[in-house]
């Protein structure tokens, strides 16, 4: 069998996309809660006040707050070995700098770890999943100011403590590379300037660093992984400036990957700010803490694949970096422009632990789709049984033929959620369908698409079914 004995079953989803609740119990509001959306796409504010009748898509989302017991049992009928969720950080600090944490969010938060074990369900927990507090937004400069690190580090020391022998998987950061194409939905950044980035992304990888240290100490038997946006390119000709451009591409995402899993700074990203006149804002120490904290494992989303050359010299435009400038004339799309590639897959595996020789671990996929719901309430999803089935034969060939050791799986949004990169309801990724418009109109009910039975019995013959499909 392909799939190992104990291979991670389950889904994914970010608190701000799935809790709604955006003011209950103490939270402070973070800068997913200040994003509208609507028909025509995402706008960002970067100033906390909130517009009296227009709609936010994170201040109900889907209701997961009021629902999760119900969620969670959904995803153990799917037979989920593994959930992975994020804690939304200004629920535990709401302004980000405060020196004890909010007892009522941390107490959701057990609520949900207690529904996980009773199901068994093993918790993977991201500490940071694209909600900065904009407290620290506005008092701090966001992570561009050191001081966030510590504040980082407190609520992780407090996650750390109150859950030991309870979770045992960790995140520090979502995407940790999207600090290069979307800095303020990953890290409350608004600075178009490089300098501003860099010295952000320092700061965050510094966090992980010292994170990952605090994790180990806390509890041995914890296991800390980086999560890149799975960003892979391939060359748009066999012309060797456009190979080089393909090379800066990945350079520019998987340096981040680099120091946390090397734990220095590879030196083609060192000469690279040296041609910018950048400094990293470096302190005594850094170097040991960086060096000290490398990761245990390394996860990653995986959508889709780009093309890159010479023409865009590495550079990454758009919203989820999407726009590279060329198009891959053998791969088909989605709704929403992204490329379909299974194969790709395979390819990143391989790439990622040839570079990297730590456990991988996919922590989202999945395809975001229009659904539409029958007149008996059904769902009929062809299009996203076959995503699915089509990336998992790729991910077992990596395990089976190319021998990549990958620990697990987990779909994104499992049920459906709010879209980050576009605010909206109807980019549907769940085997469980949720009644809720782009408006944030509907009954908030779950009812089960036909992909549920599907995913269902893959989880069930730990992937064996997948060839009955094929
Ligand atoms: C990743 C994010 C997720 C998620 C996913 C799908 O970049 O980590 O939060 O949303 O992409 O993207 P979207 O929701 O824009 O379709």
């Amino acid at each position: 069998m392909a799939f190992p004995n104990g291979f991670l079953w389950g889904g994914a989803t970010a608190a701000n996309q799935c809790e709604g609740a955006f003011d209950a119990d103490g939270k402070g509001l973070s800068t997913a809660d200040v994003m509208t959306a609507g028909a025509h796409g995402i706008k960002r504010r970067v100033t906390p006040e909130l517009e009296p009748g227009t709609y936010y898509p994170s201040h109900a989302a889907i209701d997961h707050y009021h629902r999760y017991r119900e969620d969670i049992a959904l995803f153990a009928e799917l037979g989920f070995t593994c959930y992975r969720f994020s804690v939304n950080w200004t629920r535990i600090f709401p302004q980000g700098d405060e020196e004890e944490p909010n007892e009522a969010g941390l107490a959701f938060y057990d609520g949900i770890l207690d529904e996980l074990e009773r199901h068994g369900i093993e918790p993977l927990v991201t500490i940071s999943h694209f909600e900065t507090p904009l407290g620290l937004v506005e008092k701090y400069g966001s992570w561009e100011n050191r001081a966030v690190v510590d504040c980082y580090l407190r609520y992780a020391r407090t996650l750390f403590t109150r859950w030991r022998g309870r979770v045992h998987l960790w995140l520090t950061f979502n995407e940790i590379n999207c600090m290069s194409t979307q800095p303020w939905v990953a890290a409350g950044i608004a600075s178009e300037d490089e300098g501003v980035r860099m010295r952000a992304a320092y700061h965050q990888l510094l966090a992980s660093g010292l994170a990952t240290q605090m994790a180990h100490e806390i509890d041995p038997a914890n296991r800390v992984g980086a999560m890149y946006a799975g960003h892979f390119a391939y060359p748009a000709s066999p012309d060797p400036a456009d190979v080089i451009g393909t090379m800066r591409f990945m350079q520019r995402m998987l340096f981040y990957l680099d120091v946390m899993c090397h734990g220095s700074y590879p030196p083609y990203k060192l000469r690279e700010l040296e041609r910018q006149g950048i400094a990293l804002p470096v302190e005594p120490g850094d170097a040991e803490a960086l060096a000290a904290g490398t990761v245990d494992f390394v996860s990653y989303s995986y959508y889709n694949t780009h093309v890159t050359g010479a023409k865009t010299r590495g550079v990454i435009k758009g919203m989820n970096g999407l726009d590279t400038g060329y198009k891959n004339p053998y791969l088909n799309r989605s709704d929403w422009g992204w490329t379909i590639d299974p194969t790709g897959l395979r390819f990143s595996l391989n790439l990622l632990y040839e570079r990297y020789r730590r456990p991988l671990m996919i922590v989202e996929n999945g395809l975001g789709a229009v659904d539409t719901v029958e007149e008996d309430g059904s769902v009929h999803d062809p299009y996203r049984i076959a995503y699915m089935r089509d990336h998992l034969l790729e991910l077992e060939c990596a395990i089976e033929h190319d021998g990549v050791p990958v620990m697990g799986y987990t779909m994104w949004g499992p049920l459906d959620i709010v879209s980050a990169s576009t605010g909206e309801m109807k980019k549907r990724y769940g085997v469980i369908y949720v009644d809720v418009d782009d408006g944030g109109r509907g009954t908030f009910a779950r009812s089960r698409k036909d992909s549920f039975a599907w995913y269902q019995k893959v989880i069930a013959t730990n992937g064996a079914s997948l060839h009955e499909d094929a």
